[in-house]
């Protein structure tokens, strides 16, 4: 008897329901039984009509993507839908929860849909790197038109079961029970005399000029800089137009073309990378399964400076009752300010109603006392960058939060380990560090110490996960994960590019054509070039780094050349203008640091800036795995693609080493460190990766590490 789809007769419904947790994937074993389950329906005499439902919390998220290394299998997705389009029953979909790419394309095949009021319904295939290939491209631009299809598959997003009815896409939005309402509506079907319907015998309308195609794809230019599969994409829509069996067949050669590019590869990396990082590697099994996350309603924030305000934001878009604390009534003043402005901006945008705002500011509380807090389920501190301070914040709070509460510290600098030593209950101590904007950055390292219990890491993991973050485990350590590899490999390395003679516009941009979201001299003044002096103030008091060591960065700082909140940094920003103009002043500062250095400047190629930028990132990344900072090359990854603006299309700096060849790489680290000098010493784990022929993925799968 069958595990995954299960049918049943309620007269004169055949009911088909998938159960395959924890998503509904439509893997192998699901296509297998159900064309069984279709094959018994349609024997039966005493069913007139077809209901296809799933169990669990969504009707499906699409094809098995861990399927997708290997030939899918028999039958294919074509093969099932085939079955169901041509059966001489009508066959009617009742979606739930989700349905996405290849789930919503098995609904495509039904002829009627039903979808429940709170169901949302997308084709998110182009976040990984492919194209619908199960008949998506060729039935939704029947169902809606092709202009709208491509506007659906480009985005990614989900549309609300409401909009889809609107589109044309279900036929009803059901209210109360989905199982009751899609069983009425099959009904009626009978009753009033409808069969089949099948999508593939209706005509595309709408065309599809080249204007059309560059407005539609306009709006996604920067998540789609660098990439190709939107130009498959448009291909394969523009295939709707021709009979069905010739549009299904282009679709079918095109997706197999997007399924084998490196693109997909690397984006399915990212996905897989960005579920495991939020796992308990690490923690012994017994000890997972003991550890048991706490419950989190209400959070309370210490300190209401910039990232304080960011933290407060990010809990209260979460859903949760946020208590923001500081002993400065003129600071949480300005906090207030800094939140109602960010909702008023969402607002602006477009991005969230008045309503939902006013909501969302609703949940935010301040306080002057800190004894308030006593009631939060967690407590973040986001003080001043000063270890006296913390410590004090932290003893403080640890003297009167009952034992099992979680104390986080936002430190970006300070050693998380010390900090925890300072209370009496260690364990409940670990550091959620939180990316700027911090309500918007997809990133939050967690930092564990060697007292931080499994209970505690449980609980930030779920919190993480509320926020809808990318949680990785870092241990503690300068920089942790990100800002290490930042400091002593990526920006170290473009700073030195400029003191040997590029000009930081030719940095950023040979670095924005790489596909970074912004190259490192924007970047950092966007950030404020004095975030990162400070950051090196701290770094200098527990190691050491030689000249010239971000000579010119912390020059900028002490001429006040922040960065755009100044109007200058690297760049000018005239008139408070985002835009970054380059400034002579800052060439000629360069040159009489290099000067000073005995530094010969040249002329540097865009070729050697990117491959001297990445492989020191590479570098500085697997020190940090040898050091175990990090545990996982795939955890990397899922820092620099989400809180770095690493090309997510790259797979992060890891996964994109191995895609180069780690011989290769360590050829070239190994000219550099011959011709720069110590620091691009050769990580010994790329050493003995190299010369076993493997890679940073197999070293992962093999590696139990932590
Ligand atoms: C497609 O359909 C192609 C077709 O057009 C053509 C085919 C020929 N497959 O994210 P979560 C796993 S492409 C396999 O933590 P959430 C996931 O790895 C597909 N596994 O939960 C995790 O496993 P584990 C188009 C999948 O509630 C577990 O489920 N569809 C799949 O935060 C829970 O996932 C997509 O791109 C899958 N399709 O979010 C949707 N989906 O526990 C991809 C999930 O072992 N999925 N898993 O770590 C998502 O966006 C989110 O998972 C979803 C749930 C929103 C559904």
């Amino acid at each position: 008897m069958s595990q995954i789809v299960t049918f049943e007769e309620r007269d004169p419904v055949g009911l088909i329901c998938i159960d395959n947790p924890p998503v509904n994937a439509i893997g192998h074993s699901v296509r297998l039984e159900l064309v069984d389950a279709i094959a018994r329906a349609q024997k039966s005499s005493s069913i007139t009509v077809l209901l296809i439902m799933s169990s669990g919390e969504m009707f499906s998220a699409g094809a098995d993507i861990s399927e997708f290394d290997r030939p899918l299998g028999e039958p294919s997705f074509q093969q099932v839908q085939a079955r169901i389009e041509s059966c001489h029953l009508p066959v009617v979909a009742a979606i739930h929860g989700l349905a996405l790419g290849g789930g919503l394309e098995l609904a495509l095949a039904c002829h009627y849909r039903v979808a429940q009021r709170n169901a949302r319904l997308g084709m998110p295939e182009i976040t990984l790197g492919i194209i619908p290939g199960a008949g998506g491209t060729q039935r939704l631009p029947r169902l809606i038109g092709a202009r709208a299809a491509l506007n659906m598959m480009l985005s990614g997003t989900p549309v609300s079961a409401p909009d889809a009815k609107a589109l044309g896409l279900v036929d009803e939005v059901a209210e109360g029970d989905l199982c009751d309402a899609a069983l009425r509506f099959c009904k009626r079907l009978v009753h009033e005399g409808l069969g089949p319907r099948p999508t593939c015998n209706r005509i595309v309308f709408d065309g599809l000029d080249d204007t059309e195609i560059a407005a539609a794809l306009l709006p996604h230019a920067r998540v789609l800089k660098g990439r190709t599969t939107q130009d498959l994409l448009v291909e394969a829509i523009k295939a709707s137009k021709l009979p069905f069996a010739q549009g299904i067949a282009i679709e079918a050669a095109l997706a197999q073309k997007s399924l084998a590019s490196r693109e997909s590869l690397a984006l399915r990396h990212v996905f897989f990378a960005e579920r495991e990082s939020g796992k308990l590697s690490g923690v012994s099994s017994a000890n997972a399964r003991q550890a048991q996350p706490a419950a989190i309603r209400q959070v309370a924030i210490i300190g209401s400076g910039t990232m304080g305000s960011g933290i407060a934001i990010a809990f209260a878009d979460a859903g949760l009752e946020v208590l923001v604390n500081d002993n400065d009534p003129a600071a949480l003043a300005r906090s207030r300010e800094i939140i109602h402005s960010t909702y008023a901006s969402s607002v602006k945008r477009g991005r969230m109603i008045q309503n939902t705002a006013d909501e969302r500011i609703g949940r935010i509380r301040n306080t002057l006392t800190l004894a308030e807090v006593a009631d939060a389920d967690l407590v973040i501190e986001a003080v001043f960058e000063d270890m006296e301070l913390k410590n004090y914040v932290l003893s403080k709070l640890d003297s009167f939060l009952p034992p099992q509460r979680l104390i986080a510290t936002n430190t970006s600098t300070l050693s998380v380990t010390e900090l925890a030593r300072a209370t009496r209950h260690p364990g409940r101590i670990l550091g959620l560090h939180f990316f700027v904007p911090a309500h918007a950055s997809r990133l939050l390292e967690i930092v564990r110490t060697e007292y931080t219990s499994a209970e505690s890491l449980s609980t930030a993991f779920r919190v993480a996960k509320r926020l809808k973050k990318n949680a990785v485990v870092s241990r503690d350590a300068f920089g942790f994960i990100g800002n290490r590899m930042m400091l002593d490999g990526y920006f170290r390395e473009a700073e030195l590019l400029l003191l040997e003679g590029a000009t930081p516009a030719q940095v950023d941009t040979a670095l924005e054509n790489f596909g970074f979201a912004m190259g490192p001299q924007r970047v950092s003044d966007l950030g404020g070039n004095d975030v990162g002096t400070k950051a090196r103030v701290q770094l200098f008091k527990r190691e050491s780094r030689p000249d010239p060591y971000f000579v010119i960065a912390d020059h900028l700082t002490e001429m006040e050349r922040l960065g755009q909140k100044t109007g200058r940094g690297f760049y000018r920003y005239e008139n408070g203008s985002r835009e970054a103009v380059p400034d002579w002043e800052v060439i000629t500062l360069i040159e009489k640091l290099a000067l000073e250095r005995g530094i010969s400047r040249r002329e540097i190629s865009d070729q050697e800036i990117v491959e001297r930028c990445i492989l020191s990132l590479i570098n500085v990344g697997a020190i940090v795995l040898e050091e175990g900072i990090a545990a996982r090359a795939a955890d990397i990854d899922v820092v620099w693609t989400s809180g770095y603006g690493f090309p997510r299309q790259l797979g992060g700096p890891m996964f994109y080493a191995d895609t180069l060849g780690l011989p290769d790489v360590l050829l070239r680290i190994r000219h550099y460190h011959k011709t720069l000098g110590y620091y691009w010493r050769p990580a010994t784990l790329i050493e003995r990766l190299a010369a076993a022929g493997s890679s940073f993925q197999q070293w992962d799968g093999s590696s139990v590490s932590q």
